[in-house]
């Protein structure tokens, strides 16, 4: 039987993926905006006591600035007015504008506005501002999940706000601009416990150099990645444009993992390991499975990008 994308999605699927973290984001979308701004605001400062955010790079701030500066200018009620917004998805001109930013520029632009939200210059929650019993729940669950599932909740709350990106026809993205593959030189080459095919090195190898162009050199013309909680990409030029603008700087830790000859000539391998975001560096190393299927010629059809429900997880090299 020839393998699809829905058959290849389905390849190891006793990984059992962070659930919690989709389900929390559910119950975060069903608050009122200004119970999802002041929810995030204490889930910052809760985070805030064990570990750093990295400032974002000055290319980041300088493309998010013309908007920053302009808030910056209001009066706190309409800064209020701006934040209420952008968590209602409203149709505003600064709503349209974040939409366009990749995760990374939207990241950076409420890093800035939580620095002068601590400073006064942009309307802080309210002192003793209440939760509703619904938020303080959503926040309690938070606190329960570990770190790396803690950063993707409020990635998601981020990436989600602003003007549906769908209602806007033809756009062009707007995303930091990409840093050069690290020397060859200084890369460093990873070793996995019981997988030796060299694609998935390389695919480990080019993503933490940030050679992306080599990278996307591993993928059939129809191949796809599925990041976690997304649906899959498809197509070797939607993939690439995925690496740059959404790629930089991580450090992949591939740790173990198996592989398995599959239909028609095919080969499945799941590998698990740690991941860091450039945000957070050592501070969160998120849990992370890798299912691949590659072709017979050893590139990429497929590959998946869980994050894992649990540390023990990364034991499970099971189908
Ligand atoms: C304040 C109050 C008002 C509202 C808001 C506020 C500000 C919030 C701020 C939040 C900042 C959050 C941050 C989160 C960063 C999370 C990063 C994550 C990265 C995960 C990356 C992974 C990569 C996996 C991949 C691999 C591959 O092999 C292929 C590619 C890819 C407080 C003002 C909103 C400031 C900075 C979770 C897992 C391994 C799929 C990418
Ligand atoms: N500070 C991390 C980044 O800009 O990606
Ligand atoms: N998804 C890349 C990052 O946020 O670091
Ligand atoms: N393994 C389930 C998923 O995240 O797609």
């Amino acid at each position: 039987m020839a393998f699809t994308l829905d058959s290849a999605r389905n390849i190891f699927p006793q990984t059992l993926a962070a659930d919690a973290v989709p389900a929390t984001i559910a119950r975060f979308n069903q608050l009122g905006a200004e119970d999802q701004l002041a929810l995030i605001w204490f889930a910052y400062l809760e985070l805030g006591k064990s570990m750093t955010i990295a400032a974002p790079g000055a290319a980041s701030m300088a493309l998010a600035e013309p908007v920053l500066n302009q808030i910056r200018n209001m009066s706190f009620d309409q800064q209020n007015q701006v934040m209420a917004d952008l968590a209602n998805r409203a149709d505003t001109p600064i709503c349209r504008t974040y939409a366009i930013w990749s995760a990374n520029l939207k990241l950076a632009f409420w890093y800035q506005l939580g620095q002068w939200m601590e400073q006064g210059i942009v309307a802080p929650v309210p002192e003793g501002y209440r939760l509703s019993a619904n938020a303080s729940a959503v926040l309690e669950a938070i606190k329960a999940l570990e770190s790396g599932q803690q950063i993707t909740v409020l990635r998601n709350a981020v990436v989600g706000m602003g003007y549906d990106p769908s209602k806007l026809g033809e756009f062009q993205r707007v995303s930091e601009p990409f840093v050069p593959p690290t020397d060859k030189s200084l890369r460093s080459s990873v070793t996995i416990e019981g997988v030796s095919n060299q694609t998935v090195i390389d695919y480990m190898n080019n993503l933490n150099a940030n050679d992306f162009d080599t990278l996307i050199e591993l993928f059939t013309p129809d191949g796809a990645l599925q990041p976690p909680f997304q649906r899959p990409i498809v197509g070797k030029s939607a993939v690439a444009r995925f690496f740059r603008e959404e790629c930089q700087n991580l450090r992949l830790m591939p740790e173990r993992g198996i592989e398995e000859s599959a239909d028609q000539g095919y080969t499945q391998i799941k590998v698990t390991g740690k991941v860091q975001t450039p945000w957070f560096g050592a501070n969160v190393g998120m849990n992370i499975a890798w299912r691949f299927l590659l072709t017979p010629e050893n590139k990429i059809f497929f590959v998946a990008i869980d994050l894992l429900a649990s540390p023990q997880e990364l034991l499970n090299l099971g189908r």
